[in-house]
């Protein structure tokens, strides 16, 4: 599958740079390409400026909101970002249309952090603007929630994020959620922290987008899992998940002879790499909500064998009893089994009904501070309303 990935305010941009960079390893280690145009939209210069992979020019690191902004950012205000975004929708769209291999890309992927003020309020915009001049392609939003310091010492961000979450809500063909707090690892710094999460949010991408453009047989599935099966499965809310296990346990050679024991084992190994993929979703849900799923096996083309992937099957089946379940195997991974899970169209998602009611409370809050201020204006202008003024 192949997708122009547009990101949006700083999370969206390095999140889309990231994506540029998976697009080099798979053409590097691969031969194939899966990104069809990288891009960043931002109100800061300076942040269009600090990516590494996305070209250099302005067509691909986009600036917005130049007169409005002077290059410095939204300051968190999020109706700013979509305002923008509005004016300046065309520079988006048109430069999109430059990208040279346009006609061979499947899907949007649009990305941006939901607690910001220009990613939060330009992803919604921009995705009904890409949808109604390209109505054949599906546009796909990849959402990042903040994490939990940032909604305990800022109200702003619960608030944008459910108005960010409602709007993509009513606009993108899917909404991919990644709560930027179950990537939190307390070892690491947090610039660094930031570089390793963007990194484990696109991971589950490689294998997914790779396995329907492989050209040669050997790295072809019995059942390849392809861009059709993957926009079959996208439908509303939906999470991610990878998991890895590695197949030579050093220390155990009769492993290697014992063929039986082998496979029972080969098995266990992917059953081990599906489990992690589940608990380590993108954002905790309840499998049992997903209307549909699917799972991408990678393994070894001889360790891959037909009752590992009905294992996993029957083993995903289990947690999601209504969901229609697609799947594929890629003969490709050395040493390890990987899996990847994505569980669509869920029809609960805790966090977001938690922003939601949580920002009516704070709709209130802003309404009445309104009311204090004007008030409090009136009395000033009431207080001065005898005095000339010069104007
Ligand atoms: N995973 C991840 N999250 C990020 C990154 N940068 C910012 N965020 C998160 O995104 C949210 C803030 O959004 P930003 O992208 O910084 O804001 P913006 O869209 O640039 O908007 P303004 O700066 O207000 O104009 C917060 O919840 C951050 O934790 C990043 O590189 N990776
Ligand atoms: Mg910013």
């Amino acid at each position: 599958m192949k997708l122009v990935v547009i990101g949006f305010g700083q999370c969206g941009g390095r999140i889309a740079d990231e994506f540029a960079r998976l697009n080099r390893r798979a053409r590097g280690q691969r031969g194939i390409e899966i990104i069809t145009g990288a891009f960043a939209v931002n109100t800061d210069a300076a942040d269009l400026s600090g990516l590494r992979t996305i070209k250099s020019d302005y067509q691909h690191r986009i600036l917005i909101g130049g007169r409005k902004t002077s290059g410095h950012g939204v300051g968190k205000i999020n109706e700013l970002g979509a305002e923008v975004a509005r004016e300046d929708a065309d520079k988006v769209v048109d430069a999109i249309r430059s990208t040279k291999r346009f006609f061979e890309t499947d899907a949007f992927l649009l990305v941006a952090g939901a607690a910001g003020g220009t990613g939060s309020g330009a992803i919604s915009i921009l995705t009904q603007h890409i949808k109604e001049r390209y109505g054949d392609k599906p546009v796909y939003n990849l959402v990042v929630l903040p994490f939990q310091h940032e909604e305990d010492t800022e109200e702003r961000t619960i608030y944008n994020s459910a108005v960010c979450l409602k709007s993509v809500n009513s606009v993108a063909d899917a909404i991919i959620l990644v709560d930027n707090q179950r990537y939190v690892r307390k070892d690491f710094s947090l610039k660094n922290n930031l570089a390793k999460i963007n990194a484990l949010i696109v991971e589950p991408f490689y294998d997914l987008l790779c396995a329907g453009e492989e050209k040669k047989a050997k790295h072809i599935g019995a059942k390849v899992l392809d861009a059709g099966d993957i926009i079959q499965t996208l439908v509303g809310w939906t999470v991610m998940g990878y998991g890895k296990s590695h197949l030579r346990l050093i220390g155990f050679p009769f492993e290697r002879t014992r063929n039986f024991r082998k496979k029972s084992t080969e098995t266990h190994k992917g059953i081990q790499a599906m489990d992690e993929a589940l608990s380590e979703l993108s954002l905790r849900c309840n499998p049992a909500d997903a209307g549909r799923a699917l799972y991408l096996l990678a393994a070894p083309a001889k360790e891959m064998n037909m009752d590992l992937v009905k294992e996993l099957g029957d083993y995903l089946k289990d947690l999601t009893p209504d969901a229609i379940i697609r799947n594929g195997d890629y003969p490709r991974e050395r040493g390890v089994v990987d899996v990847t899970v994505m569980l669509s169209e869920l029809n609960d998602v805790e966090k977001v009904r938690h922003y939601y009611t949580e920002s009516a409370s704070f709709i209130n809050v802003v309404k009445k501070r309104q009311q204090e201020a004007e008030g409090k204006l009136r009395t000033v202008e009431e207080a001065g309303k005898d005095i000339p003024s010069l104007l």
